[in-house]
């Protein structure tokens, strides 16, 4: 904890001084960049998808691309993004893992006078600010996604009484605190709901699988899950199916991102819904960077519209999907 407070307190100091350049960093026009991509994962389709999408953007962005892994740690992302700057990148897109532990890597890029450009989850808006310390957030509205999966239930679910297992995203990051805060508050809003337990499984399969077996010994009336995406939701279908349960006739499964897995479930029965998450920033990061570099007004969010498949459509989509 200690070592936590220290670096909360340089953090703050370092704010304090990086706060005072009110202007993010310029990217001036070149026929090449350097671009750093530091991403966070690779241990779910998602996450494949998003960096296959920067990859595929490179060329035709004129793009060296330093593409970096942190295999799950956020400590290992600050360090890439460190590594990053001492290549000298002109610009980093950071999907930053948890809120609070990518401040610094955001604040060493604003410092070191390259622009940062968000992507897919955010960081502690009580500490860094668009058009401050990093240019924009790319990246969908998570509070409108959980808003919306809590909205399917409540106009598809037949039952009396819906008793919900929650299976969480990672702790700390934006999407899971938004997701959540999305749906309990709509959720809310019908009687018939009683969320009985949520707890992380790390947006990852298996610990959603893991997750799914000890919370159904505890609730064994579960008859919904709200997963903040599916690979958790198809690890708690994983975990109901073997425990004698039937997800899509006496288990609601309701998720977000639109994974192929996800739709393929859909079609199958056991899932209900999934609101999309797109993964493919590639050509939106290259699009904003340009206007960036030519000098035009970028926004502080620049927000990607969101799908939703249900069992209407999922069919006509699967093809396209990850
Ligand atoms: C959403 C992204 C989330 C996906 C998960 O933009 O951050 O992270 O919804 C992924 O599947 O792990």
């Amino acid at each position: 904890m200690r070592k936590h407070l220290i670096t909360s307190a340089a953090l703050l100091s370092f704010v304090a001084v990086a706060g005072a350049q009110a202007e993010t960093p310029p990217l001036e026009q070149k026929d090449r960049y350097k671009v750093g991509f530091a991403q966070m994962e690779s241990n779910n389709p998602w996450r494949i998808a998003e960096t296959k999408s920067f990859h595929d953007t490179a060329e035709s962005c004129n793009w060296d691309l330093i593409a970096t892994d942190a295999a799950g740690s956020a400590a290992k992302q600050v360090a890439d993004v460190d590594s990053m700057i001492a290549q000298g990148i002109d610009v980093l897109f950071l999907p930053p893992r948890e809120e609070k532990p990518l401040l610094p890597a955001v604040m060493k890029a604003q410092g070191a006078g390259i622009p940062v450009f968000l992507v897919d989850r955010s960081v502690d808006p009580d500490v860094a600010k668009p058009g401050e310390h990093f240019v924009a957030f790319l990246g969908s509205d998570f509070i409108e996604q959980g808003g919306r999966a809590a909205e399917w239930l409540i106009e598809n679910f037949e039952g009396d009484k819906g008793v919900i297992v929650e299976l969480e995203g990672t702790t700390g990051s934006s999407p899971a605190n938004d997701r959540k805060q999305g749906f309990d508050e709509r959720i809310a809003e019908d009687d018939r709901f009683e969320i009985v337990a949520s707890q992380t499984g790390d947006f990852a399969r298996d610990m959603g699988r893991q997750v799914m077996e000890t919370l159904l010994q505890a609730h064994p009336d579960v008859n919904v899950v709200y997963a903040h995406n599916d690979e958790m939701a198809i690890g708690a279908i994983q975990a109901l199916e073997l425990a004698g349960r039937k997800p899509g006739e006496d288990v609601t499964i309701v998720s977000i991102d639109g994974t192929r897995d996800a739709l393929q479930a859909i079609i199958d029965g056991k899932m209900g819904v999934t609101v999309e998450s797109s993964p493919f920033f590639g050509p939106l990061a290259c699009e904003v960077m340009q206007k960036y570099a030519a000098g035009e007004e970028i926004p502080g969010w620049v927000e990607v519209e969101d799908r939703i498949f249900t069992a209407d459509n999922a069919a006509d989509h699967i093809d396209e999907a990850y």
